[in-house]
Order: C-alpha cells, then sequence, then structure tokens
C-alpha cells in the first residue's frame, strides 16, 4: 500500500477530528521518521513534545520490552513493584513529595483540578460547590469537557456545551488581572509557563513570579501545566525554573513517557494532593506497571544524555540563527531552549503552506494558530541536523 491508500482509508474510515499533513509514518529512530515510500524527514514536532527523547529510544523500548514480558496492568486494586520507584524517582528529580499517576494530559489536569477544589473545601475552607479556579486566555489544556469550559478558543467549544462553571479567564502575562479576579472561593491558578497550542507564547518575565506571589499572598494554589513545556522542553527541567518559583502543583505527561505509552502525572506535596482518599479518584490504567517502568527509563535518559542542557544551548543556538533571516514575512521568533515559534505577518498567507514546502524538503513541523511555524524537534538533535534544517528553512522563509 502507498502514501495515498492509507490516506484514502483513513479519511473514510475515521472521524475527520484532524486535519494532518498527507504523510503517513511507517517507522522512526531518534529525530528521524520514514514514510511508507521509504522518504526520510526530520522531525521537528517530536508528536508535540512527547518524543523529547527522541523516536523508539532503544533504552525506553527495552524497558518497554521487558516490562510486558513481566506484567503490564495490575489495576490499582493491587500493587506492582514499579509504581513504588516511579514515585521515589519522581520526587526525588522533582522535589515535590507525592505524586498522582494518570494517563493523558488532560486527565491529569482534570485530576489538578479536583485536587484544587478539593483541597479548597476542606484545607481553605470554601463553602461548598463555591470554588472557583482562574485560569488564562489562550490556554490549552487538553479536550475534555471541563477543559475546554475554560478554552478561549471557539472552535474547541462550539457545539459542546454545556460546560462546567467554576472557571475564571484572565489575561496571559498580565499578573494584575489574575490579582483582580481574586475572590474568597478563589482555590487554584491554572498557567502553562509557555504556551505551547497558543503559538509559544512566553509571558512577559517576571510574569510567573509576580502571579505566584499574589497566589501566595491570597492562599491560591498556583498549578503549571507543564505537560508540553516541560521536562526539558524549555531548556530546563520545568519551564517555570526560569523565575526561580516552586508551584503548588505541577502537571506533567508528554514526555513522561518519551512517547511510547501514555503516561501523566500531578506533582505536589501532601497538603495537596494528600486530599485525596481511597476511592475518591482513579484510573483503571492509571500507575500500571508497564507506563511505570516506562517512565522511569524516559526520566533516567532525559537526565543521564544531558537532554535538557541540550535544548537550553542547541536551542539558543536554533533561534539566534532564525533571528538571523530577514524574510520580510517573519514577525517574531520567539522561544524557550529548542521550544521556537516563528510567528509569520498576516500576508504571509498562514503558516501552513510553509509547513508543505518544508515537509516536501524533508522537514516536518506544524503550523499552530494560523500564522506561527513550531520547531520543537527531539531533545537529541544534533547541531549539524539543526544546521541541515536551517538552510531549508530559511530558504523556504525567503523564497515561496
Ligand atoms: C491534540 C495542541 C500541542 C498541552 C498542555 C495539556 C494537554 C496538552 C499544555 C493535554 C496537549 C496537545 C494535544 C494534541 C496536540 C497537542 C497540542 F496543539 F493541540 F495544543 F502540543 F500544542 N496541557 N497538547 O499542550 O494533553 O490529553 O493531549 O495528553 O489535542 O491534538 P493530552
Amino acid at each position: 500500500m502507498r502514501t495515498q491508500d492509507y490516506i484514502e482509508l483513513e479519511e473514510k474510515f475515521g472521524a475527520h477530528n484532524y486535519h494532518p499533513l498527507n504523510v503517513v509514518i511507517d517507522r522512526a529512530e531518534g529525530v528521524w521518521v520514514y514514510d511508507v515510500e521509504g522518504k526520510k524527514y526530520l522531525d521537528c514536532l517530536a508528536a508535540y513534545s512527547a518524543v523529547n527523547q527522541g523516536h523508539c529510544h532503544p533504552r525506553i523500548i527495552n524497558a518497554l520490552k521487558a516490562q510486558a514480558e513481566k506484567v503490564t496492568l495490575t489495576s490499582r486494586a493491587f500493587r506492582n513493584n514499579q509504581l513504588p520507584l516511579l514515585y521515589k524517582e519522581l520526587s526525588e528529580l522533582t522535589g515535590y513529595e507525592i505524586s498522582l499517576p494518570m494517563n493523558s494530559g488532560a486527565e491529569a489536569v482534570e485530576t489538578a483540578l479536583k485536587a484544587a477544589r478539593k483541597w479548597g473545601y476542606k484545607v481553605k475552607g470554601v463553602e461548598e460547590h463555591q470554588a472557583e479556579i482562574i485560569t488564562c486566555t489562550n490556554n490549552f489544556a487538553g479536550r475534555t469537557i471541563s477543559i475546554i469550559s475554560f478554552s478561549t478558543e471557539a472552535q474547541y467549544r462550539d457545539g459542546f456545551g454545556p460546560f462546567t462553571p467554576g472557571f475564571k479567564i484572565v489575561d496571559y502575562g498580565n499578573a494584575k488581572e489574575l490579582e483582580k479576579a481574586i475572590t474568597k472561593n478563589t482555590v487554584a491558578f491554572l498557567v502553562e509557563p509557555i504556551q505551547g497550542e497558543g503559538g509559544v507564547v512566553v509571558p512577559p518575565e517576571g510574569y510567573l513570579k509576580e502571579a505566584f506571589d499574589i497566589c501566595k499572598k491570597d492562599n491560591i494554589l498556583f498549578i503549571a501545566d507543564e505537560i508540553q513545556c516541560g521536562l526539558g522542553r524549555s531548556g530546563k527541567l520545568f519551564a517555570f525554573q526560569y523565575e526561580s518559583i516552586k508551584p503548588d502543583v505541577v502537571i506533567i505527561g508528554k514526555a513522561l513517557s518519551g512517547g511510547c505509552y501514555p503516561v501523566s502525572a500531578v506533582l505536589s506535596d501532601r497538603e495537596v494532593l494528600g486530599v485525596f482518599k481511597p476511592g475518591d479518584h482513579g484510573s483503571t490504567f492509571g500507575g500500571n506497571p508497564l507506563g511505570a517502568a516506562v517512565a522511569r527509563e524516559s526520566l533516567k535518559v532525559l537526565v543521564e544524555e544531558n537532554l535538557i542542557e541540550r535544548s537550553y544551548e542547541l536551542g539558543n543556538y536554533f533561534m539566534s540563527e532564525l533571528k538571523k533571516n530577514n524574510s520580510a514575512y517573519i514577525k517574531e521568533v520567539r522561544g524557550k531552549g529548542l521550544f521556537i515559534g516563528v510567528e509569520l505577518k498576516p500576508e504571509a498567507g498562514g503558516a501552513r503552506r510553509f509547513c508543505e514546502a518544508l515537509m516536501a524538503r524533508g522537514i516536518l513541523c506544524k503550523e499552530t494558530h494560523e500564522n506561527v511555524i513550531r520547531f520543537a524537534p527531539p531533545l537529541v538533535i544534533k547541531k549539524e541536523e539543526i544546521d541541515w534544517a536551517l538552510t531549508h528553512i530559511n530558504e523556504v522563509l525567503v523564497t515561496i
């Protein structure tokens, strides 16, 4: 079967909730993916930052295989011998006392929201059913009904109401707005330290610290959604570390499994996650031994291969080279580490045609928000590979 055959099958038998580029990937290794015709592409999306460790990392695949041959799922009705080790290693790596494992990012966000509400009622003393959680414009935290209830993107909500109450939205990057929105019922502030889907939006310097201090003053939980910007993507373990704060709650997913399996987690201290009592919350697959073994190895790879430092250094290089491009189409080049957005001016005619031109040259990336091209390759990328990509990116940006 060839590319077109797969596309036809997908269009005929699949729901059409995506508009992918027409490349049908058959296999992948490190930063490279290969389509069904054997054509090779440099992956500059890294599965939305889930494959920070590179595709099919041998150590992670070995951990997956070894665990798959032993036991994959026990349910949380019984214990397994991988989850306790993941808990311990996560705590040692991140400095949070405890964690709660789930599968998708959206589930972990929901978990954090539930924890914040329960903390509000049981610890802070907010009146039953009155808890408010403040979020930001331009956010992305997943697709569940509660999460889209605070989306500011019309398409994500259209046709899906009625929505979950209890959320307020303030301007991303504006701490004064946050301060104004706080009431006695506010339990938490949920924020992406760098907005991914929003277009790789880095907030003004000092914003996270200011917002954090406001939260501390009013006894409000500061929840960082690090699902996309975390685990090395931004050049630090967590993007919030650029502002020396320690959020009360951190949500991770995606690269927690190196893209080999859906694993997410909420990290916090006992005061917050301790509100969950047996039976309050759970998931059939959350904390399963296969996911836990994969996550343990993925975290080790991230640290032992110095991928966080690589992201910082190579990201700076990639971005500074992109900034030298004087294409009249470029409005702004921004980002942190290997998390880079190139925002085009409206007259560029949208980012998608640039992504298509790059695909023809063997580079895969995806537009976000119409006018932003996102470059977020696996963190194992080499400088030579960045240089090769830059040649094409720079040409495409000036010639099409
Ligand atoms: C899609 C976007 C990226 C996230 C943050 C939570 C989640 C995500 C900060 C939920 C998920 C996704 C979902 C995926 C594509 C991807 C995406 F363009 F849609 F927004 F990366 F930019 N918090 N991001 O970025 O995690 O439940 O998906 O595991 O919806 O197509 P999830």
